[in-house]
């Protein structure tokens, strides 16, 4: 598959946002990109990754760059880090300023340590020009973004406050190209899992499930970063939900009988994709894995088939709970009313995590609680990275789950309210069961939404896919499984 074009439009928006306001503004967004970093006190060269707003709105890849918006004019501007003599014999050929104007497609580039001058001489007609800079919190870390910064910036006023939720909320809003560029990431990352779900077998380690994963996404898709850590959880491992970080690296022995769940996504030109995969490693559901898989699965598609601009993303999150808790009801692993058991917060004992998050040049992309918008203080409620009514051109994740959790379990049990809902002899079977996700990267439209995600999903197209069966699968083998999964469940019935 061919890669789209990696350049953006101009940021269009973010200019007809500012100019826009009510009061007339005159002045330029100044921005500073990332720098690169060594390791430690070494001379170890990281892989630069651009800072994200940087990205969003220059699209540059290289190190040590500023970049700057004339708000009345929408002109664009770079500003190039000047290079020493000794670059081009270590690192390859200087690039003239002609390179980056073309590459980039803004108005003009000069060098970082012409930014003052140029800043007074071309934009200083109406005496000082004022200088927005980014500066605001991140609300899924707290972390704060640093605001540009560079020798002379004391000679001109700055604004710290207008355009840090301006930008964000542009980047809230995915543009075709943006959606292109995510779709792409979508199509890699779903390859992957599933070149990596048909090589699983007992005996291997979850790290080279890990490695498959990363080596398809690279060699045959040209990405070269991951959204983020891949998280490899096999067994009772898939029940905590942020393994594979160095002190849980992915390094346990896969055994006959396990759940797999597979959260990797690849990234491609800034743009990432956000997908977990949950299957059995010897290709064949057993009966409790069937039982929550499919619990799972009819909270994603229930969410899906719900989604569209206008609905509420706290609604979706309980859709997903109750849908969820129903199941497990329906399993006896659950006793009692199922509204009771939401108004308990009962959902968030199997679903501590949010339901899913704004996915973009981040994959908990920035937004989800804009000025005024507060954070729910309840029992997995709180864990949501947005509350926010959906609105068309959002990419968000559906990833609903449902895991069994020794440390939610026994604080449930303690609670004498919770723990009548709960048949603890059922759930004693599944103790060591960990858990199953299921997450989708969507788009939402006006009538409804587009999964960007191309993974199987139902349990009999899993297990065709494990077997070998080409995805996706041919019509007829995929409506003979449909006609003998639903033989299935009016025989069980
Ligand atoms: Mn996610």
């Amino acid at each position: 598959m061919a890669p789209p074009h990696f350049l953006l439009a101009p940021p269009v928006v973010l200019w007809s946002h500012l100019s826009a306001s009510a009061r007339p503004i005159h002045g330029l967004v100044l921005l500073q990109g990332g720098e690169e970093k060594t390791r430690y006190c070494t001379d170890h060269l990281e892989l630069f990754r651009q800072e994200s707003y940087f990205a969003y709105l220059f699209g540059v890849r290289e190190p040590g760059f500023y970049g700057a918006i004339d708000i009345a004019s929408g002109q664009s501007i770079l500003f190039a880090p000047r290079l020493p003599a000794d670059y081009a014999v270590w690192m390859g050929e200087i690039k003239p300023l002609s390179y980056f104007r073309d590459t980039y497609k803004v108005d003009m580039v000069f060098y970082v340590d012409e930014i003052a001058q140029v800043v007074q001489d071309r934009f200083g007609d109406h005496g000082k020009p004022l200088l927005f800079v980014l500066h605001g919190r991140n609300t899924d870390s707290g972390n704060f973004s640093k605001p540009a910064s560079f020798e002379g910036i004391e000679k001109f006023d700055t604004d710290l406050s207008t355009l840090h939720p301006i930008l964000t909320e542009c980047r809230v809003i995915k543009s075709d190209l943006e959606l292109a560029l995510i779709q792409y990431a979508n199509d890699v990352s779903s390859e992957a899992h599933i070149e990596v779900m048909r090589r699983a077998r007992p005996g291997m380690k979850e790290y080279q499930l890990e490695s498959i994963f990363l080596h398809h996404v690279y060699m045959y898709g040209g990405c070269r970063h991951c959204s983020y850590t891949c998280i490899c959880a096999t067994g009772d491992n898939s029940a905590v939900l942020h393994y594979g970080h160095v002190a849980a690296p992915n390094d346990r022995t896969l055994n006959d009988g396990d759940i797999a769940l597979m959260d990797m996504g690849a990234e491609y030109h800034f743009y990432g994709s956000d997908i977990t995969c949950s299957y059995p490693i010897n290709g064949k559901f057993n009966s409790s894995q069937i039982v929550i898989y499919n619990a799972v699965l009819k909270a994603h598609n229930a969410v899906i088939s719900h989604m569209r601009s206008g609905v509420n993303w706290m609604d979706m999150h309980k859709l997903a709970e109750r849908a969820i808790l129903e199941s497990l009801r329906k399993e006896q692993i659950l006793q009692g009313d199922v509204d009771d058991m939401i108004a308990q917060r009962l959902g968030a004992v199997f679903m501590p995590h949010g339901l899913g998050h704004l996915l973009g040049i981040d994959t908990h992309d920035p937004g989800g609680y804009p000025e005024g918008l507060e954070r729910p203080k309840d029992p997995g409620l709180s864990s949501l990275r947005t509350t926010r009514e959906l609105k068309e051109g959002m990419v968000i994740t559906v990833e609903p789950g449902c895991y069994f959790i020794d440390a939610l379990l026994t604080k449930a049990r303690e609670d004498p309210i919770s723990s009548k809902f709960f048949n603890w002899q059922e759930v004693e079977k599944y103790k060591s069961f960990g858990g199953v996700r299921i997450e989708s990267d969507v788009y939402v439209t006006a009538q409804g939404c587009r999964n960007l995600t191309n993974c199987p999903r139902e349990t009999w197209e899993i297990e065709a896919v494990m077997a070998g069966a080409p995805w996706p699968l041919p019509a007829s083998s995929s409506m003979a499984a449909a006609a003998e999964n639903s033989n299935g469940i009016s025989k069980a019935l």
